[in-house]
């Protein structure tokens, strides 16, 4: 079975590792998020492409979800002694990602080539590609002006008011090399437990990708990231409120309509389904939480279930 999977940072991480054991690794391709993509001491960095990479590759840090496990500091330290930013704590291992993607840029290499690097030298097998080669910045509108998401989501830990949310570049973006073909071929494509506004959103405002999505014959399965009316973590319930959509999974289903077929939802949730139904969405209550790599797995198999079973509406 070929899945594409839409991908942001550490929900996702955690059913791709999932999905990764439950499949032929190489039978998966994920799109991820780069709208989050921020230059820090002159360095590029892609914080969901290395969040899903270093899951994958084994070297996550799972406690905090993004860098790498095992890491030092040393650098950073460093830095705030030339006061250098030190807000967004690159971490030394994970500095040498940034140093060899920042150098194959600058040397013309497009992102998706030195991703499809960085992963064969750290052994995934799964295929992930960055939504697009070309840059999207997602920038919070606040009413004392706009913020670098990293600004407001790492800096200003969220505390800053939502007026609204701008895709920068979208209109203008092509899908990566493989993205749209690798939606089109898919048996199965899933969504990510992943936030609609700032992580899935930047993907589907590529026009061609939004497009693919639409025409794509494969089912389409996502996973829920709202449960009992909350984020199961980071901004996404004041990022949905300030972009008008329900914090619940009706707002899931409400962002990515008419595409999304059935939406695995937490058993609280369960009551949801005729609302579901109602936008065209079966709804599939089961566990959605992911506390270890035994609840990935099973919410990796509910998610294959689901696309095999395909049953009529509710
Ligand atoms: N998230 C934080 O909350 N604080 C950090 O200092 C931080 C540093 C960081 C460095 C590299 C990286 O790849 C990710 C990092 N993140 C950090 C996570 C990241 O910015 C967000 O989780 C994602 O952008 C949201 O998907």
């Amino acid at each position: 079975m070929r899945v594409a999977a839409l991908a942001g940072g550490t929900g996702a991480a955690k059913l791709l590792r999932g999905l990764a054991a439950a499949l032929d690794a190489s039978a998966l391709t994920v799109v991820v998020n780069t709208g989050d993509d921020a230059e820090v001491w002159g360095l590029r960095v892609s914080p969901d492409l290395d969040s899903v990479m270093y899951a994958l590759a084994g070297v996550l840090d799972t406690g905090r979800g993004w860098g790498r496990a095992d890491e030092t500091f040393r650098c950073l330290s460093a830095m705030a002694v030339y006061g250098a930013p030190t807000w967004f704590t690159l971490g030394d291992r994970d500095l040498a990602t940034h140093l060899v993607r920042t150098r194959a840029l600058r040397d013309g290499q497009s992102l998706s080539a030195i991703t499809a690097q960085l992963c064969r030298t750290l052994g995934v097998a799964a295929r992930l590609l960055p939504m697009s080669d070309d840059a999207v910045r997602t920038t919070i509108r606040t009413p004392e002006g706009r913020l670098g998401f990293q600004e407001y989501f790492v800096r200003d830990k969220c505390q800053a008011e939502v007026v609204g949310i701008d895709y920068d570049g979208a209109d203008r973006a092509r899908p990566a090399p493989g993205v749209v073909e690798a939606i089109r071929e898919a048996d199965l494509v899933v969504v990510c437990p992943s936030n609609p506004v700032t992580s899935v959103g930047p993907i589907i405002a590529v026009r061609a990708i939004a497009d693919a999505l639409a025409a794509a014959r494969a089912p389409v399965v996502g996973v829920s990231p709202i449960v009992g009316g909350a984020a199961v973590s980071g901004p996404a319930g004041a990022l949905m409120r300030a972009r008008g959509l329900p914090v619940s999974p009706v707002g899931i289903a409400h962002a990515y309509a008419p595409w999304l077929q059935t939406l695995l939802v937490a058993r609280d949730d369960a009551a949801c389904a005729p609302e579901l139904a109602a936008l065209g969405v079966r709804a599939v209550p089961t566990d959605v939480m992911m506390p270890d790599a035994e609840r990935e797995r099973a919410l990796a198999r509910a998610v294959l279930d689901a696309a095999r079973a395909r049953l009529p509406l509710q």
